[in-house]
């Protein structure tokens, strides 16, 4: 049961979230809520072609059609100097398509009319003359020397955007010569996408007499949004207002500046009035941020008894049209370099080239940590091919290799250093929880009766807090994040915070922290994001770094308004400040028992009963630069059946033990344990956006790319140790996509142990049913 929200000192309390009551009744209010008089909406028109030349565009038709106000071209545009927009990985993209299209639902034209309907049939009337140009959808294919070269734009004549690597090259192919034992697999992470219930969408709002912009969209980093905006159409930032209400679902879907949005400001700059633009479900599929879609091959060097060696990591990283992957600037494979996870390596090398292809652009997204789910997969995925190999226990080859508690701060070879962690006890608290022993038996006695059950572990490392100002920026702007908190005169609390929440539980969680510093209950807290105009600037939710910057920001903000509380009870206590003690819910007077002041008394005095030398009001603002990441962990047990007839695969337990330091809500971070294991249940087993070998999306709906219902879910089960993060002032590491990103690997590691009898050492995903049937029936199984 939910707790109150008025109880004082409510950390680690499961109170109940104080967003449910406008979410269950309807009286969330999201982009698309947003109507106001004289708006107009606005549809795109998009390439059916994956690569093409545009010969020509005549819009005269769509202009002369009914309601239609404009219509703007990749010309118009170029016009405006709009043409091309940056992306978040030091690329760019086209906005409306100039000379040529590289996607199929490329963005090529919009209109504005009175009424979405309008729009919409006018963009049939708009006629194009495109000139097909040979399709490149294989990354391998496209990095041929007589590949077609698909952006002309570039310097650079080829299809290979960067190369990246970490490591050491040379000591890891010395630990390779040398090791006895050397694994390797290929493994892909195919492509999907975070498909949020709501798809992103703006309003536009540009005031031809103010010279002032409000921006409505839908968006997890508003003020990244604000910048990159104010960066391309010369506005200044200041008369740029970006409100981003509240977010049915992120996921890493809202990070970007979509195409859209440049045309929905560029058309409002236009005619001087507002401009919707709400997505289809196919366009936030087929055009928004992909996720994924990295091909990669694991090595892993080891002694005869399990003990690993060195990794070696090679990926070939398929960003689609244009490289608008969200990821800090020094990391253009995100921080996919902890694929040594939660192993002791003595080396490892990593080494990533992105290429082009004729499909949509993005690359982080979906619950992801900026790449961390593929490299959690990978290696999770490859120790149990080792396991195999060797003829030793999953569990038992990690319980060898784990870096142990006495070795955090723990340096890996690529160079980051683990904050603190206790692999073997969650292991350990996972295996007995689940009765492994018990299942390993009842799988011997299956596996002689010649059915198929499978155990599967996966023990992750996460890395979350993005981050230090040292290494951490987007667009050059450091990756600090920033909390205001404002006590009013009868002790109530308004707290603006530069994160934005898209359904994690933010003005629950963050008012906890709050409520706890200050000695207040969390309903005397009001948490607000997303404003430009009121929050202080920070670069937005995602990578789980909410809580390791926002809210670490948000505790040291509270403790620096108590600093200046202490001064004012010492006044109401008629003591010196010295003599003033704190203890969690109220000041008091050293020696003076029975003598004590609440915050709520103090905040009253801060307005109305001031002492000499100390300036009226309470309020102070924080922004907090981390001094390291934090590295969650988890121990996944996932249990499974095959029914050998049809090759489904029945999850029957899963087991998720997290470690995110010390919990702030227990309830919320079980509800966001559940919500990425069953996002990490849909990749393993039935989400992949295909292209044919035209380009064609094959998954651009709801009809083939699969969501789970609450009927396919499995039921969760979850628990929790707790290893505090050091730096952190609370002691918490972020938890937002670690079920993510450690469940992947436990459901494929439990399908192929299933299946090990038949010499299967890996799938790759998604686990479709007729994927095992085959491999079933080619092993004579199911005939
Ligand atoms: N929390 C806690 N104790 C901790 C850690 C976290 O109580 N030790 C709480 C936090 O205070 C917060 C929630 O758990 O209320 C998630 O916190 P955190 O891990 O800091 O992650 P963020 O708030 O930064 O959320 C981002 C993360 C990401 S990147 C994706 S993607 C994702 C996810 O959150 N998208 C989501 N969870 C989602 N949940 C919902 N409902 N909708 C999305 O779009
Ligand atoms: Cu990579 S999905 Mo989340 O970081 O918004």
């Amino acid at each position: 049961m939910a707790l109150q929200q008025t109880e004082l000192r409510p950390m680690g309390k499961s109170i109940a979230r104080k967003e449910d009551p406008r979410f269950l009744r309807g009286k969330g209010r999201y982009v698309d809520d947003v109507i106001l008089p004289n708006m107009l909406y606005m549809a795109i028109l998009r390439s059916p072609y994956a690569h093409a030349r545009i010969r020509r565009i005549d819009t005269s038709a769509a202009l002369a059609a009914p309601g239609v106000k404009l219509v703007l071209t990749g010309e118009d545009l170029a016009k405006m100097n709009l043409a091309w927009m940056p992306t978040l990985n030091g690329d760019q993209q086209m906005v409306l398509a100039v000379d040529k299209v590289l996607f199929q639902y490329q963005e090529v034209a919009a209109v504005v009319a009175e009424t979405r309907a309008q729009a919409e049939d006018a963009l049939q009337l708009i006629e194009v003359d495109y000139e097909p140009l040979p399709v490149v959808v294989d990354p391998f294919k496209a990095l041929e020397p007589d590949a077609p070269i698909l952006r002309e734009d570039r310097e650079k004549k080829s299809n290979h955007i960067w190369h990246w690597e970490s490591g050491d090259r040379e000591e890891t192919e010395n630990v390779f010569r040398d090791a006895p034992v050397v694994v390797k697999q290929d493994v892909r992470f195919q492509r999907v996408h975070p498909s949020p219930l709501e798809p992103c969408g703006c309003v536009a709002d540009y005031n031809t007499a103010t010279g002032r912009l409000t921006f409505y969209v839908t968006s997890q980093a508003p003020h990244v949004h604000r910048t990159v905006i104010a960066m391309l159409s010369g506005i200044p930032e200041h008369q740029i207002r970006v409100i981003s209400p509240d977010v049915g679902g992120g996921f890493g879907n809202k990070v970007g500046v979509y195409p859209g949005y440049v045309v929905a400001v560029a058309a409002s700059l236009k005619l001087g009035v507002l401009v919707k633009w709400i997505e289809t479900r196919t366009e936030n599929i087929a055009s928004t941020s992909f996720a994924r879609d990295f091909h990669m091959t694991c090595e892993i060097a080891a002694r005869e008894d399990g003990r690993v060696l060195g990794l070696r990591v090679k990926t070939i990283a398929d960003h689609g049209a244009f490289d608008a992957a969200a990821n800090p600037t020094k990391f253009p494979a995100g921080l996919f370099n902890i694929v040594t996870g939660s192993y002791d390596f003595k080396a490892a090398f990593v080494e990533v080239d992105a290429v082009y292809t004729n499909k949509a652009p993005g690359g982080v997204a979906y619950r992801c940590s900026f790449r961390v789910t593929e490299a959690a997969y990978l290696i999770e995925r490859t120790m149990d091919v080792l396991a195999q190999r060797l003829k030793i226990d999953p569990a038992e080859l990690r319980f060898r290799n784990f870096i142990r508690k006495d070795q955090f701060p723990y340096k890996s070879p690529t160079g980051w250093v683990y904050d603190s962690g206790d692999y073997e006890k969650t292991l350990k608290l996972a295996l007995e929880r689940i009765g492994y022993d018990e299942l390993r038996k009842e799988q011997a006695e299956k596996r002689a009766r010649g059915e198929f059950m499978g155990i599967g572990i996966s023990t992750f490392t996460e890395i979350v807090g993005g981050g230090p100002k040292n290494t951490f920026d987007i667009l050059g702007i450091k990756m600090f994040d920033s909390a205001e908190i404002r006590v009013h005169p009868t002790g109530k609390v308004i707290a603006r915070l530069g994160v934005r929440h898209q359904g994690q539980g933010h003005e629950t969680t963050f008012a906890q922290i709050i409520a706890e510093e200050l000695g207040l209950s969390a309903d005397d807290v009001l948490i607000e994001e997303g404003d430009t105009d009121t929050a202080p600037y920070g670069l937005g939710t995602y990578a789980s770094r909410s809580t390791p910057t926002a809210g670490a920001a948000a505790a040291l903000c509270a403790r620096r308004i108590r600093e200046k509380a202490r001064k004012i009870a010492a006044h109401l206590l008629e003591v010196g400040e010295d003599d003033v003690v704190w203890d969690g819910t109220a000041f008091s007077a050293k020696g003076l028992p029975g003598k004590s002041v609440t915050m709520k008394d103090v905040a009253f005095a801060a307005y109305t009963d001031v002492p000499d030398g100390v300036e009226p009001g309470l309020e102070a603002t924080y922004y907090y630069d981390p001094p390291n990441l934090t590295f969650p962990h988890g121990a996944y047990i996932a249990v499974v059946d095959i029914d050998k007839g049809t090759g489904a695969v029945k999850v029957r337990r899963f087991l998720a033990v997290d470690d995110c330091g010390n919990v702030i809500n227990p309830m919320i971070v079980e509800g966001q344990v559940h919500g990425g294991l069953t996002e990490g249940f849909a990749i393993a087993f039935m989400q992949d956006i295909p292209y044919d070998s035209n380009g064609n999306c094959l998954a651009p709906n709801w009809m083939d790319y699969l969501v789970p219902t609450a009927l396919d879910t499995p039921h969760w089960e979850t628990d929790r140790t707790v290893t505090p993060s050091p730096h952190h002032p609370i002691g918490a590491k972020g938890v937002g996509e670690s079920p993510n990103v450690g469940s992947p690997a436990a459901f494929v590691n439990a399908v192929v142990d299933a299946l090990s009898p038949l010499g299967v050492e890996h799938i790759d995903m998604p686990l479709y049913p007729w994927k095992i049937w085959k491999i079933l029936r080619e092993h004579g199984i199911n005939e």
